[in-house]
């Protein structure tokens, strides 16, 4: 059972709010040692519950005063809030004064210090560090906020809306009132007091509106903001252009800020970023870091609607703004990548993203419904499930009721919503009720399964081919493994877009049995029954079924096909998506083969000719190549097993890789040199697909190399490092010469480093890449160690701490897993200390242990001892707590 104090917070326990806050004035004195607060606020009883207490969150702040109608009443304090027994029967004005500490704020939660500067982080229960409130999204309300401090440590003063009034106040401070005219709930309140810079534009919206769009940075960072403008500026016409939702702010802020728990927070008016999702040169980001730029701009900026306008009535909704949120920046990324194959790509990366994060959480200690049951720790919750496979769910939506039938549905949403705070049922309806002819319609209570029931479900396909009756029938099974509190499982609502594709690649016309003609060559058929039978007529030659195409939902496919099926489909799918998926199952087949077997892996010259074909392919984007020429990574393949030997796993794919890496040596040796790309950077679809294609190639000829004995392309990866006009280029070279364990790469790691070594992002990467290097002998994970005491290493920036723990940890699992165990001491030395600084950051970090129970001895029984050991802390936090109890629970 789960010890400590933290309580756990059920979802049916919900009850409405038992008083209303209308509006709120906040007057802050801004001091990094003690900042004193004054909230004056307009409160009303909710008429609708019996006169009760009014108990307000408060966390790590001190009290100064209360009044009512400025009256002073008493009061008390109970489980950690603030009690206010007789109060007013009508509305009334509570004033409230207390202090917090910014500077001695590490958890990053709340009013804190970075930089020099002041901001602050409320979602989901900041707001209470710093000030007593109902802090809850579903009470809403309208802020008046006065900053006032120091002009010269702090000549920017920065709150949610627009500017009221600003001035001077001697003694050489100043102050300024910001006014937000759209009622929020407290998680999406900011302030911003810092020495920044901005780069302003305006812009016109089709209504004919003028608006005023700002990011801000520290001085010497203005440069690198232009992708950011460019991307905020592409947001708001996607999202007027697909959504009809227009910019409902004359100012729109974007702040950047060096430390950060996440990537960035869509606070009303004000977003604060994460440095990383801001800040981009071609010298200092790579092409991944501006497409995670683009994309995080566009998400938060589409939260203004899927969030802030309508926002969640308690915290197990997130997934009504996060999974919608996540699904529309989705879309926006492969809007803005355009043409169909740079499309595809985008959805594989979403999917290949998925897998690697989701699927392992559906299936481990944390396991939890899209809208989940019960919490302790909400930040805890912030997760690939809530996120990512809610952004799923809602793409099945769309799948169902097609696109129109979904932005219809979106309007629909908005014209019954806007300005509440509402329920994943509520959205659903919404979607549902805007296309009443649709199985979504139909079939609405059981598509919400999708909501309550945890685990990935498994879809099993077989088809049998009829040559005398000229029929293919196929049939569909779902099962769904048990997950923690939910034994039993009811059938899903999975849709199964597919097509049949003959021998000779052609698209076959697909009519059902019972059907009059053929309706089209794509089609999604709606599983909604444990299983299912679908029987084409008027096939002549046995087809090969490509089943989910598009990943059209979120399962497990077992589809059976043989070798020479999926080869067919590697070369012919007509969908990009399921011609990736069949290298990735070639691969996958080969590599769980030798993983499982005793026999030494030797790749099959069909196999390595296909992809070889794919290499050379006169027409498929370079992008496509990368992702197919990339074998599935190391957690996937976990993944697959029942019992996991992360060494094993490790050395066969480390072995397959070598062997391509010789196989195809020519042909890596062709691709590099035809997928140069000329003339200055930009970081467009096509010109990155080619430098990614052109870095997997120069790892592969390193990697032959370096076995071969052979030092040419060490010689020429180490020139390109030194030359590259591009962060994309140097890394990768860089990363080939790592990889490989190249005598070339200290010294090249040597000169990164001081190039730029005061590039706060930069570094990050350098020791990312070093944590993340392929493990050769116990080299890197010592390496790591090492870097611990490297003087630029900080547990206490949350990009530093995971770009050498999470990287080690988490995406590195042959350097992590080892048989001496000192890979989970090291972790839990990492996460007792980290969990006194930044709980929320140990408590995400602790999560590379929820799938300890799937280890292979003596994996297994190491990873529970150094589980038991961060247990044992006495402090822990309850963040940290929720985490390894529930991985505990497995034992
Ligand atoms: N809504 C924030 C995440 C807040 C996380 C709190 N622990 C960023 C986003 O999803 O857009
Ligand atoms: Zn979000």
């Amino acid at each position: 059972m789960r010890e400590g104090t933290a309580t756990l917070i059920r979802r049916e326990d919900y009850t409405a709010p038992a008083f209303w806050i209308r509006s709120v004035d906040l007057t802050f004195e801004l001091d990094p040692v003690k900042t004193l607060v004054i909230s004056r606020m307009q409160v009303e009883r909710n008429a609708d519950l019996p006169v009760q207490a009014l108990r307000l969150h408060g966390d790590d702040i001190v009290l100064t005063r209360v009044l009512a109608n400025g009256e002073s009443v008493s009061f008390r304090h109970e489980d950690g809030m603030l009690v206010i027994d007789s109060l007013p029967e009508g509305p009334f004005l509570l004033e409230i004064r207390n202090t917090c500490s910014p500077e001695k704020n590490t958890a990053l939660s709340g009013l804190y210090q970075s930089g020099g500067g002041l901001f602050t982080q409320c979602e989901a229960e900041g707001f209470r560090r710093i000030t007593y409130f109902l802090d809850r999204p579903d009470v809403m309300a309208v802020y008046t906020v006065t900053l006032r401090a120091s002009k010269a440590a702090y000549p920017v003063l920065l709150s949610n809306g627009n500017l009221v009034e600003q001035g001077d106040l001697g003694n050489g401070r100043h102050f300024a009132k910001w006014h937000d005219p759209f009622p929020k709930p407290s998680y999406l309140f900011a302030l911003v007091a810092a020495d920044l810079v901005a780069r302003e534009q305006h812009i016109r919206t089709r209504s004919g509106k003028d608006h005023l769009l700002q990011v801000y940075v520290r001085r010497g960072d203005l440069e690198k903001t232009e992708h950011a403008m460019n991307s905020l500026i592409a947001s708001i016409v996607w999202d007027e252009a697909r959504f009809g939702l227009p910019l409902d702010l004359e100012r729109f802020m974007i702040v950047a800020v060096g430390d950060f728990n996440m990537g960035a927070m869509e606070n009303k008016g004000l977003n604060i970023f994460n440095t990383k999702f801001v800040l981009a040169t071609p010298a200092t980001a790579t092409d991944v870091d501006y497409a995670g730029i683009e994309s995080v701009v566009g998400h938060e900026y589409f939260h203004n609607w899927t969030g802030n306008r309508i926002t969640c009535r308690d915290w197990f909704q997130l997934s009504l703004k996060e999974g919608l949120t996540v699904f529309r920046d989705q879309e926006f990324s492969m809007d803005m990548a355009g043409s169909a194959s740079a499309r595809a790509v985008k959805r594989i990366e979403d999917v290949r993203q998925l897998r690697q994060v989701q699927f392992p959480e559906d299936a481990g200690s944390m396991a939890h419904p899209v809208r989940p049951d019960s919490y302790v720790e909400i930040n805890n919750f912030y997760t690939a499930t809530v996120y990512e496979k809610g952004s799923e769910v809602v793409r099945m939506m769309q799948t169902l009721v097609g696109r129109e039938g979904f932005a219809r549905g979106i309007t629909l949403y908005f014209e019954r919503h806007d300005g509440q705070a509402v329920t994943c049922d509520d959205f659903a309806q919404a979607i549902a009720d805007a296309n009443p002819d649709t199985a979504l319609a139909r079939l609405l209570p059981q598509f919400k399964r999708w909501y309550s029931q945890a685990g990935t479900p498994r879809l099993s396909a077989r088809g049998r081919f009829d040559a005398p009756t000229r029929t293919y029938t196929l049939s569909l099974e779902q099962t769904a493994l048990p997950s923690p509190g939910q034994p039993e499982k009811a059938p899903f609502v999975i849709p199964v877009a597919m097509g049949l594709v003959g021998r000779d690649g052609a698209a076959l016309p697909l009519q059902l049995e019972g059907e009059d003609a053929p309706v089209g060559n794509e089609r999604v058929l709606v599983l909604d029954e444990a299983r299912n039978f679908y029987t084409f007529v008027n096939i002549d030659v046995e087809p090969v079924p490509s089943l989910l195409r598009g990943f059209s939902a979120p399962v497990v496919l077992a589809d059976h096909l043989a070798d020479a099926d999926l080869l067919t489909l590697l070369q012919h799918d007509p969908d990009a998506f399921n011609r990736w998926e069949a290298g990735q199952r070639l691969a996958m087949n080969r590599l769980l083969a030798a993983i499982g077997g005793e026999a030494p892996l030797a790749l099959d010259t069909p196999f390595v000719d296909a992809l070889r074909n794919v290499l050379r392919h006169p027409e498929l984007d370079a992008a496509f190549k990368e992702l197919t020429l990339t074998l599935p990574s190391e957690t996937y393949l976990a993944e697959q097993l029942s019992v996991v030997d992360p060494q094993k796993i490790h050395t066969v794919r480390e072995a397959m890789k070598l062997q391509l890496a010789r196989e195809l040596r020519d042909d890596w040796a062709w691709a590099f040199e035809q997928n140069q790309v000329a003339g200055g950077y930009s970081p467009d679809a096509a010109s990155a697909g080619k430098r990614a294609l052109a870095n997997l190639s120069l790892s592969m000829l390193c990697l032959g190399s370096a076995a071969d004995g052979d030092t040419v392309w060490p010689g020429r990866a180490f020139q390109r490092f030194k030359d590259a006009g591009n962060m994309t280029d140097r890394l990768g070279a860089l990363t080939a010469l790592t990889a490989s364990h190249s005598e070339l790469a200290e010294p090249a790691l040597q000169r990164f480093h001081a190039l730029f070594k005061d590039e706060a992002l930069v570094i990050d990467k350098w020791f990312a890449l070093q944590a993340t290097t392929p493990e050769k002998d116990g080299r890197v994970f010592a390496r790591a160690k090492q870097l611990l005491k490297h003087p630029d290493f900080s547990l206490r920036n949350p990009n530093r701490a995971r770009s050498l723990i999470s990287a080690l940890c988490m995406s590195n699992p042959g350097a992590f897993h080892r048989t001496d165990a000192a890979g989970y001491v090291f972790w839990a030395d990492r996460i007792i200390e980290l969990d006194s600084i930044n709980p929320q950051l140990a408590a995400r970090m602790a999560r590379v242990m929820d799938r300890w129970s799937a280890l292979a001895e003596p994996y297994r029984s190491a990873a529970h001892v150094a589980l038991q050991r961060v247990a044992a802390k006495p402090d822990l936090s309850s963040d940290v707590r929720e985490i390894i109890g529930r991985a505990l629970e497995q034992a």
